[in-house]
């Protein structure tokens, strides 16, 4: 039988500072889906929030005043191109943006990622589940993390879809630190996981060096793709974006667990690795054999609300 090896490209992008057009971020995103087809890829995966700064790190007192960061249709006349070039080089990708709907009822925003097969277009769309931060503005802090304010809590469940020959699933960022997130799609049989983060070096809440933070960042990534044994493609937004310092670290994590491709800057860059799918296989047979070693019967807690420590 063949093998199932997929060439991904973790397509990490250097700062997107405001003001900075965004034909020319879909032009970076371009040059750097040109740099993987060129590599032989067939999947690239860009970071969260990719078309904007984030900013979910200022506080806007009128909500209606973000909008221009939010994307209405998915393609639109800006991001067409790279759509276009995905189709031309045969590659597809994976893309973090801001999504606003309307309904008969009310504006909805969220924080959403997409899977483009490039003949076929959108072939999966995830709306992110973990917001971190708050609602309220606080003056104190150095900046913002208000991506409760600015999005509603993803509607779309976790997604596994048949894609690329393989079972592709998607989370965002602060979700990478839940391993509800990875056993949602591992129960579904999930083989490649990719996901975008935004992550700042620094965290304004709690002294914590970069190393630690970039410590934590890869240490969940990690065990959510050994304990599920599926592939895990993490990859940031990174460097100095509107005088924040954001970690790079962008990475291809093997299902035993295993850091396989990393990026070394914090500037637009390329990670690349041959991901062979069939080394999913043995742990889901095995070591992580859902349905010979997994308990359900006792884990009805886990539904439960959590009890509060104080
Ligand atoms: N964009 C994010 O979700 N960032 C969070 C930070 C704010 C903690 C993260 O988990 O990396």
């Amino acid at each position: 039988m063949m093998e199932r090896v997929l060439r991904i490209a973790a397509a990490q992008m250097g700062p997107v500072n405001s003001g900075e057009p965004r034909s020319a971020t879909v032009g970076r995103m371009m040059g750097l889906l040109d740099q993987a087809a060129d590599e032989g890829c067939t999947l690239a995966v860009f970071p969260e929030l990719a078309l904007t700064t984030f900013f979910p790190r200022v506080y806007l007192a009128d909500l209606a005043d973000a909008d221009g960061f939010y994307e209405h249709d998915m393609p639109n006349a800006d991001v067409q191109p790279l759509f276009d070039l995905a189709r031309r080089r045969r590659i597809g990708f994976s893309l973090g943006y801001a999504e606003i709907t309307t309904d008969d009822e009310a504006t909805h925003r969220y924080n959403t990622q997409i899977l483009v097969d490039p003949d076929v277009g959108i072939v999966a769309k995830y709306r992110k589940v973990h917001l971190p931060g708050h609602t309220d503005y606080r003056p104190a802090d150095p900046f913002q993390n208000l991506e409760k304010y600015y999005f509603e809590v993803g509607n779309l469940g976790f997604p596994v879809v048949d894609a690329f020959g393989g079972r592709v699933g998607m989370c965002i960022c602060n979700d990478r630190r839940w391993p509800e997130t990875y056993r949602m799609m591992g129960l579904n049989g999930v083989e490649i996981i990719v996901l975008g983060y935004t992550t700042p070096l620094h965290n304004p809440r709690a002294e914590q060096s970069a190393e630690l933070r970039m410590f934590q960042s890869r240490l969940c990534m990690q065990a959510g793709a050994y304990q599920n044994s599926t592939f895990v493609v993490g990859v940031a937004k990174a460097g100095r974006e509107d005088g924040v310092d954001l970690m790079g670290g962008s990475c291809i994590i093997h299902p035993d667990g295993r850091v396989i491709a990393e990026t070394s800057g914090v500037d637009d860059e390329i990670a690349v690795a041959d991901c062979n799918l069939d080394d999913c296989l043995n742990g889901k047979a095995e070591e992580f054999n859902f349905e010979r070693n997994r308990r359900p019967e006792l884990y009805g807690g886990l539904l439960a609300p959590h009890r509060s420590i104080r």
